[in-house]
């Protein structure tokens, strides 16, 4: 029986890819690097240091920096997205969600957040709707990043419930496969084919409906 849904935020619950893109082209930019614009779907749901250390090696510059010196431009990088999101209100969350996270509401379903981004409380604070929500996984805990499955284990914890019990929503590949790996049931929103591995499919979150993502996961168990 369906009793939770693990949320990732970018790209799920709003689009703060756009924040994270404008502040690494910045730094970027600061030296000496164009991002390529592949860049924008390459940094979708990989750490900030994982960020970076891709778009150093997409220059082939991976050797440039020492550790600390990585880690001041992450900082740089942060700063200038801290302040971006600032900007932030209710009218920023995707189409569907609002109706969504109603209705689970009102079946009184456990909600969790299940998001790389250590700024994800922040953000929901901006767009209204942190109460909505159960929990949210500290990512500064996790030992590996996605398409580990340890932060949608870790939701599903959260949530005191089994991995047969809970539905998990991505836009990123690494997402679902994180999701899969985790023996969960994967809503994918984007591609489908980039997000084949997912168990239900929908192009735009306007497409999410409770109703049938709960008979598509009940068929299944
Ligand atoms: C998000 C974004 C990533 C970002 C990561 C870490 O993940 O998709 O681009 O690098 O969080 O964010 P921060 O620098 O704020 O800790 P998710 O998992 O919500 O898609
Ligand atoms: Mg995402």
């Amino acid at each position: 029986m369906l009793k939770g849904l693990l949320f990732d935020l970018d790209g799920v619950l709003t689009d703060s890819a756009k924040f994270h893109l404008a502040a690494w082209g910045k730094v970027a930019e600061s030296i000496g690097i164009t991002l390529p614009p592949e860049a924008n779907d390459g940094l979708r749901g990989r750490s900030r240091m994982d960020s970076l250390d891709f778009i150093l090696r997409g220059a082939g510059q991976e050797d440039r920096f020492t550790e600390a010196e990585k880690e001041a431009l992450a900082t740089k990088k942060n700063a200038m997205y801290v302040e971006a999101i600032k900007s932030m209100t209710p009218a920023d969350i995707l189409p569907g969600i609002p109706q969504l996270l109603a209705d689970a509401k009102a079946k009184q379903l456990k909600m969790i957040i299940a998001s790389a981004s250590k700024n994800a409380p922040t953000i929901l604070r901006q767009l209204k709707i942190a109460d909505d929500f159960d929990g949210i996984v500290d990512p500064a805990t996790l030992h590996r990043g996605k398409p580990d499955p340890e932060i949608y284990v870790r939701a599903q914890e959260l949530a005191g419930l089994q991995a047969d019990e809970v539905v998990s929503f991505e836009d990123a590949s690494a997402g679902v496969a994180a999701i899969k790996a985790a023996g969960q049931f994967a809503v994918g929103i984007g591609d489908k084919t980039v997000l084949a591995q997912a168990d239900y499919i929908v192009p735009t979150t306007a497409a999410l409906q409770l109703s049938q993502i709960e008979a598509a996961f009940n068929a299944q168990h």
